[in-house]
């Protein structure tokens, strides 16, 4: 079990944290003693106060007493349960109460497990060990689910996902909603000159030179398929979406990838449709939006490629 924990905070660069509440000071001690060799240990000694970090650390688990003044164990765990951005943070409880209510409590309220105090260092070790590598191990499959391999960009699944998800949203609060349609110009050429595996290097720096133009921790940006880049800007009008995909051109241009077999100048270029909506109607559905994109993205080509058409 251990191997394959240590494999997996490698995978993603950092070791597991785990989140130790409890209002003594002794019991944090004692824990952190045990856990701290092998994880990132970080402490709170109120449920708000846990809250607040899982917000800010989020931790890979949390050790939680139950009997605390303010909010305590049981309805700290609730609040966790309620925010999706903490809702998978496992939390098992570690408290000197013992009784059959108790522990059911405890799972009803979303724990994955109960150890009643006093601690048996060995059995808690073990017990963290189990929980931590289940949640590392559904982080790793999880992320893998939502990501495109060759550009580390998200996925066309994850991209669906997220249009339905912003679409919603941004109908229920009657806020605008953008969308770019991003195809590489004369890609087929690219391959045929370079080679497939150029063409892969090419993918990955194109898609990471379009990355870094998103700052919005919303913002969604996908490869929709071979060449194609679909970027989903919620709250964003049109003339937020056309300045970013003007932006999104300027920064590919800048790595001025040669493309001798190109129509349109010695380095590898973009076209992008542009499509914004003010705000959806109800009942309608984010597909109206994809063909407008589709659509300016082939008035883009017509128009002689190498450029933002909305
Ligand atoms: P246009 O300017 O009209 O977009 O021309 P194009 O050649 O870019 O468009 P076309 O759709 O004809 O060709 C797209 C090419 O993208 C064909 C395909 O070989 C290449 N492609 C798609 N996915 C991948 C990939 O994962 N790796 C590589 N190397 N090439 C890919
Ligand atoms: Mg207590
Ligand atoms: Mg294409
Ligand atoms: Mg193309």
């Amino acid at each position: 079990m251990k191997r394959i924990l240590e494999e997996l905070s490698s995978l993603r660069g950092s070791r597991a944290r785990v989140l130790l509440c409890d209002d003594q000071p002794i019991n944090i001690r004692l824990a952190n003693a045990l856990l701290k060799g092998d994880y990132d240990i970080y402490m709170a000694t109120s449920g708000v106060q846990a809250i607040e970090q899982c917000e800010k650390v989020q931790p890979d688990l949390i050790l939680m007493d139950v009997n605390m003044p303010g909010l305590n164990g049981y309805e700290t765990c609730e609040r966790l349960k309620q925010n999706t951005a903490t809702l998978g943070i496992p939390v098992i409880f570690l408290t000197g109460l013992n009784s059959e209510e108790d522990e059911a409590r405890g799972f009803d309220v979303g724990g994955v497990d109960f150890i009643s105090k006093p601690i048996h260092g060995t059995v808690l070790k073990a017990r963290v060990l189990t929980h931590l590598t289940l949640k590392l191990q559904s982080d790793f499959y999880r992320n893998i689910a939502v990501t495109d391999s060759l550009t580390g960009l998200f996925n066309r699944r994850k991209f669906d996902s997220e249009l339905a998800e912003k679409w919603e949203l941004c109908k229920r609060s009657g806020q605008a909603i953008s969308l770019l349609m991003i195809d590489i110009d004369y890609f087929k050429r690219y391959n045929d000159h370079y080679g497939h595996q150029a063409g892969d290097q090419c993918l990955a720096e194109v898609a990471h030179a379009i990355r870094s133009n998103f700052h919005r921790s919303y913002d969604c940006v996908a490869r929709y398929g071979g060449e194609e880049f679909a970027c989903i800007l919620p709250m964003a009008g049109s003339e937020q979406a056309i300045k970013l995909a003007e932006n999104v051109c300027q920064a590919v241009a800048r790595l001025k990838l040669p493309h001798a077999r190109s129509e349109v100048g010695p380095h590898v270029t973009l076209s992008i449709g542009v499509a914004s909506i003010t705000a959806p109607d109800p009942g309608s559905s984010p597909a109206g939006l994809i063909a407008l994109a589709d659509q300016n993205l082939y008035q883009a080509k017509a128009h002689g490629r190498a450029q933002v058409y909305a």
